[in-house]
């Protein structure tokens, strides 16, 4: 899995920069094992995944140890932190990068402990890994290498268990979709608590042996200064790069640009191809599934596609007769092995015949096979800068302040966050400043909701549910 750290791979003490910070692997994988020491026989470990070579040393620890990782959100809220401390029954290791030490932090509230994998409510921890209730076309791991949290519709964030064997066969097609050579670096400042800044922009780097650099936060004079070869952002980032002319330009010596976890306008498209000579390559993927579609460097991207199936996975659109547009539905070594302690919602994820259920809305060219992804099967999974957010825990959160009496959520198109989070409420003697902040303080910042709009009430059918198709109006207040 960790290649370049035990390998044999040229060192550079450079090897790895996160937040203007500078190391070797040798030095990383030293950090790393003093973590992997010290987790060793745990159940699993959670660490507060800032952007730091701490968490990149706490990662690679716990593979090196075959120690589960739980990447707990920075900005995440007490709700949040809570939740995922008490359902992966993981305790949290904090890394000490300099010294090469890592010490156990105290338990917060709830069953959260080193050994307690059998909380008080009955969850199982993070070995309790519950399979589908079929035959899985591929083994199930004993116990995933991480353990990433990620919202579904409704309720709190679910765990998803994902297998080392997993994410080796994602990274080794995507290494083979773009050319990723030792030779490349490697330029992104995406959170390390996501598939897509984790697995892909820092276990990418470290399976290809790529020299990495992340910028901390991904802005455009950041990646500006970088002088990397391969890039990648979420179409916000490469939104505020193309608004950026100076900052694009200095892109234009990159060998690839890579845009993914939402759509990229094809507007952006265009304008990054005349600021830089590039047009990003598009590539789709779930926490669920890892990234499975792609394009492929040295074929020019459409823009508004994106792409074919990487090696090993194979899709299909679950369209009504006659219809070319429905859900894809995809197979693969790249497959999580389950949300943990859910085996129902395990079950539900896949169809009867053992297909992932994607929930997104697809087109496949029966020409030559590229992809378009058209939208989302349910309006209560938002996508806000890249963000996976569920309209139910934002509303939950809502819900949980003293004066709020309704709410209803909904993702709204907006310019630079692809959807922004809007909240309509039925709340007397409260701001939506103030509640803005409850839900950043309670949830994770990113959560929060962008608006509030108070309402008289909120738009029911015959059944008292919210119609948020009411709400999606963008022009309604
Ligand atoms: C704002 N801030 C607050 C706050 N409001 N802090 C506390 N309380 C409040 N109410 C602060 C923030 O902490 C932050 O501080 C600053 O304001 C800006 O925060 P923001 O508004 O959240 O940032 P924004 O500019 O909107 O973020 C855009 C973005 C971000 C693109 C940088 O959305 C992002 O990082 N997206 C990446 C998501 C991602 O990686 N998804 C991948 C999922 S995996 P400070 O100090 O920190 O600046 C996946 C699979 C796949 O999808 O296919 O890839
Ligand atoms: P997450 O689990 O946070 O990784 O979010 C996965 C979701 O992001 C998918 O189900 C899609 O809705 C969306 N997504 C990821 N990549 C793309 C892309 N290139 N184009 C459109 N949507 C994408």
């Amino acid at each position: 899995m960790l290649t370049a750290l035990t390998g044999t791979f040229e060192d550079r003490p450079d090897a790895l920069t996160v937040a203007g910070r500078s190391t070797s692997y040798e030095e990383l994988l030293a950090a790393a094992r003093a973590v992997a020491a010290e987790a060793a026989g745990a159940p699993a470990f959670a660490v507060t995944a800032t952007p730091t070579l701490e968490t990149v040393a706490a990662v690679a620890g716990g593979l090196l140890a075959g120690v589960p990782v739980v990447p707990l959100p920075p900005d995440a809220g007490p709700a949040e932190r809570g939740h995922i401390l008490a359902h992966s029954g993981a305790a949290e290791l904090a890394v000490d990068f300099a010294r090469r030490t890592a010490r156990w932090l105290p338990a917060e509230a709830g069953p959260s402990g080193v050994g307690a994998v059998r909380s008080a409510s009955g969850v199982n921890g993070v070995n309790g890994v519950n399979a589908p209730d079929r035959a899985p076309a591929e083994p199930v791991p004993a116990e995933p290498a991480l353990v990433l949290y990620t919202s579904g519709t409704t309720g709190p964030p679910k765990g998803v268990a994902l297998g080392a064997d997993a994410l080796a066969a994602d990274l080794d097609a995507l290494a083979a979709a773009w050319a990723w050579t030792p030779d490349d670096t490697l330029v992104h400042g995406l959170p390390l608590f996501h598939v897509h800044g984790l697995v892909l922009g820092v276990l990418g780097a470290l399976r290809t042996g790529s020299r990495l650099v992340h910028t901390g936060r991904p802005t455009p004079g950041a990646y500006a200064e970088a002088g990397g070869s391969l890039y990648f952002g979420v179409p916000t980032v490469w939104t505020r790069v193309a608004r950026d002319p100076a900052a694009a330009e200095a892109l234009s010596g990159a060998r690839l640009l890579v845009s993914g976890s939402a759509a990229l306008p094809t507007a952006v498209s265009h304008a990054l191809e005349r600021l830089t000579g590039h047009r990003p390559v598009e590539r789709y993927g779930m926490t669920e599934t890892l990234i499975t579609v792609s394009g492929r460097a040295g074929t020019p991207p459409r823009p508004g596609t994106v792409g074919t199936p990487l090696p090993g996975i194979r899709t299909r659109i679950a369209a009504e007769p006659g219809a070319d547009i429905g859900e894809l539905q995809l197979t693969g070594p790249t497959l999580f092995s389950g949300y943990l302690n859910d085996p129902a919602a395990t079950a539900a994820a896949y169809t009867a015949d053992g297909w992932f259920r994607t929930g997104d809305i697809a087109a496949i060219d029966p020409a030559d096979g590229v992809h378009r992804i058209v939208g989302r099967a349910s309006t209560d999974l938002i996508k806000s800068g890249g963000y996976r957010i569920g309209a139910g825990e934002v509303e939950n959160a809502l819900l949980d302040h003293p004066r709020v009496r309704e709410a209803a959520v909904v993702g709204l198109p907006d310019p630079d966050l692809g959807q922004r989070i809007v909240a309509f409420v039925v709340a007397e003697g409260v701001t939506g400043e103030e509640l803005t902040e409850y839900v950043a303080a309670h949830l994770s910042v990113h959560k929060r909701p962008r608006e509030v709009r108070f309402v008289p009430s909120l738009p029911r059918n015959a059944m008292g549910k919210p119609q948020k198709k009411l709400l999606l109006d963008p022009g309604r207040d």
